[in-house]
């Protein structure tokens, strides 16, 4: 309920950061605590492993997925795969997140993946495009829960000036249009900075249309 003693919530108008659209504290409270009950199923059925990249190093961020794809990646390199590491079909996209993206997303097409990133106090993600899908029309959407992370944006080739703000429990961001190649990453988690999960760390989920 807010103020007006109705159920709707006023829902923030986003920041645009070179082209990414920021809208911080999207999520209230109760609605973080509902996505992580949602997410809580979704990894009893999927449950999260440690990717190894392409060069052989196991990434520092532990991941699973939800839809018809989940992003995946090893030696043969990154990719999209229709089961988990363990044989099993992903489970499908919580309905709570596919009105997340239905609210934000501004495209017709539903995302086919929700990848889901659990980082760790120590964890980050070095710079990186989001280019393993078919059609870039088509945004990628993160919504952040748990610990603060800071998110840096970059450019659409590596190098360059960039800018960083930190990503919040409740944090929906769109990367879209102009903006979809452009080089972004995690460089920190703030530890303890967010009570939602009792042992603390950070999840970030990406909504993709794959095909
Ligand atoms: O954790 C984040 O906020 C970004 C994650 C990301 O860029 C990715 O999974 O491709
Ligand atoms: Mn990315």
């Amino acid at each position: 309920m807010n103020e007006s003693g109705d159920n709707s919530v006023i829902r923030p108008a986003p920041v645009e950061i070179r082209g990414f659209r920021h809208y911080a504290a999207w999520l209230t409270r109760d609605e973080q605590a509902a996505l992580l009950a949602d997410l809580r199923g979704v990894l009893a059925a999927a449950p999260l492993f440690s990717p190894i990249t392409p060069s052989g190093k196991p990434m520092s961020v532990r991941m699973t997925s939800a839809g018809r794809f989940g992003w995946y990646s090893d030696r043969r390199g990154y990719r999209y795969v229709e089961q988990h590491p363990s044989g099993v079909d992903w489970p499908p996209i919580p309905d709570r997140i596919l009105g997340i993206w239905t609210a934000v997303s501004g495209v017709v097409r539903a995302p086919e993946c929700c990848l889901i990133n659990y980082y760790p106090p120590d964890a980050k993600m070095g710079m990186h495009q989001d280019r393993d899908e078919a059609d870039f029309t088509q945004p990628v959407v993160s919504i952040s829960l748990g610990d603060d992370g800071l998110f840096r944006i970059g450019n659409e080739t590596r190098g360059g000036s960039t800018q960083s703000l930190w990503l919040r429990s409740g944090d929906v961001m769109v990367m879209g249009g102009a903006a979809r190649l452009r080089y972004h990453g995690i460089d920190r988690i703030a530890p303890d900075t967010c009570a939602l999960m009792p042992k603390g760390g950070r999840i970030n989920l990406t909504l993709r249309v794959v095909t």
